[in-house]
């Protein structure tokens, strides 16, 4: 069984080029007793400016930017299924604000329900007052407990995109690569439309964009395949001046055992799950025969010292001129952040991000990151925060928390803050030893 697999990994020194040592970071902390904060979105509501953040537990908290003050915006926990235990991939896993949200109101969530079994549920919601409105969109039967997916977003074409995970217990399942189950799929909605289907309402429609909607051996809503359990995709805003990537879909595909992987989605592409595992064949009969076979932009070898990826955004912030254009994702076990440089040659080019030294940070910038990274938020001026906790068990403890990335300061003299917290950066472990659990997502 995966999610049994406790795997010890040595880490090992990845090639850091110069311009990384460089662009080093500091972390305000924006919030903290949080439990699994795994998704988090930058808006208005009620015309003051928030922070969602979404716990795996099902609750999306509101946190004012300007105070601080925290409260809880929607409460799904006694809908959902998530259990107190390790390796628990059920609950709240994301969700994504309607393009016009600040105007409707309008979320979209993903989460784990149990109607006698299982079921992976995307549903609009939309809060008047304490009454929340639900509109189930999708109701997808998972096979196991795991691998379940969870990420959603709206592409600029205005449409919504759900990443589904293959929902595999092992990798010997090629539901990934079946044309008539959602599963291990990226899927496409227009949720601004309904239809009537066999005389029942449904309350999205399938585009007459999508790629396979003419095939009636396709399910309509299938956008793409063959992916295993993509954990954080982002959409590209582009690039400030030019417009250059606008709209570009990146992805991390979690792997099995051997390679973790970034993707770039594309309409009807195959990113060749369970065939293929990154780069690495592991069927040899069938690997030569994927159609529209789209490989990563990126991969990397657990042998490097990462667990399992976490997506993040193409930075178009302000704050690191030397991430301007990059695309940032981090390794869950380790907390580390990297980037890819995307150079002349069309390789991406992998770097890591450090932790600034105290002594560089404002007082204000000082905080400590937990163990394990969850997931990378995106502000609306591009700028990143990190949803991270100490202890991944969500509904036992409030060990999680959110931190903006700031950059160190100019002025790098000591600076006297009064007491701060000065726990050693544990990402920085580098050539140290120790446990994680391999594939939490
Ligand atoms: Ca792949």
């Amino acid at each position: 069984m995966e999610w049994t697999r406790v795997v010890v990994i040595t880490l090992v020194m990845v090639h850091v080029t110069s311009s990384a040592d460089s662009e080093c970071f500091c972390l305000k902390e924006i919030a903290s007793n949080l439990r699994n904060p795994l998704q988090m979105a930058h808006t208005v509501v009620n015309q003051e400016e928030v922070y969602l953040i979404a716990e795996q537990t099902g609750t999306i908290k509101s946190v004012n930017v300007k105070s601080s003050i925290i409260h809880d915006y929607i409460d799904l926990q006694e809908l959902i299924v998530i259990e107190n235990r390790f390796r628990e991939e059920r609950g709240l896993l994301g969700f994504a604000l309607h393009p016009k949200f600040v105007n409707n109101l309008k979320l979209y969530t993903y989460s784990i329900r149990n109607f006698k079994k299982d079921y992976a549920v995307i549903s609009e919601i939309k809060r008047s007052g304490t009454v929340l409105d639900e509109r189930i969109l999708l109701a997808i039967p998972i096979p196991g407990e795991q691998r379940n997916g969870g990420q959603l977003l709206f592409g600029i074409d205005g449409y919504l995109y759900i990443f589904i995970g293959d929902g595999a217990e092992s990798s010997n399942t090629s539901r990934a690569q079946d044309r008539t189950s959602l599963l291990g799929k990226v899927l496409r909605l227009d949720v601004d439309s309904f239809e009537i289907v066999n005389d029942k309402i449904q309350y999205y429609k399938v585009p007459e964009e999508n790629p396979f909607i003419n095939d009636t051996d396709w399910r309509p809503e299938i956008f793409a395949l063959g992916t295993r359990n993509m954990w954080r995709c982002s959409v590209d805003s582009g690039d400030p001046s030019t417009g250059e990537g606008k709209g570009t879909i990146y992805c991390g595909d979690t792997g099995d055992d051997l390679q973790e992987e970034v993707d770039i989605i594309t309409k009807g592409s195959n990113y060749g799950w369970n065939y293929r595992e990154g780069n690495i064949c592991l069927n040899a009969t069938m690997c030569s025969k994927i159609a529209n076979e789209v490989h990563p932009i990126h991969t990397f070898n657990h042998s490097d010292g990462i667990s399992a990826i976490v997506g993040g955004p193409l930075y178009r912030g302000t704050r690191f001129p030397g991430l301007a254009g990059k695309y940032i994702f981090g390794d869950f076990g380790s907390g580390h952040l990297y980037m890819l440089q995307h150079n002349s040659s069309e390789n991406w080019q992998r770097s890591e991000l450090n932790l600034c030294q105290k002594n560089k940070c404002g007082c204000k910038a000082l905080a400590t990151p937990r163990q394990f990274l969850l997931a990378i938020g995106e502000g609306n001026s591009g700028e990143m925060f990190l949803l991270m906790t100490d202890n991944i068990v969500a509904k036992s403890t409030t060990a999680g928390a959110v931190y903006e990335l700031v950059p160190p300061l100019a002025d790098t003299k000591p600076v006297t803050c009064g007491s701060v917290s000065s726990r050693s950066f544990i990402g920085l472990l580098i050539g140290s030893t120790f446990l994680f659990l391999h594939n939490y997502f």
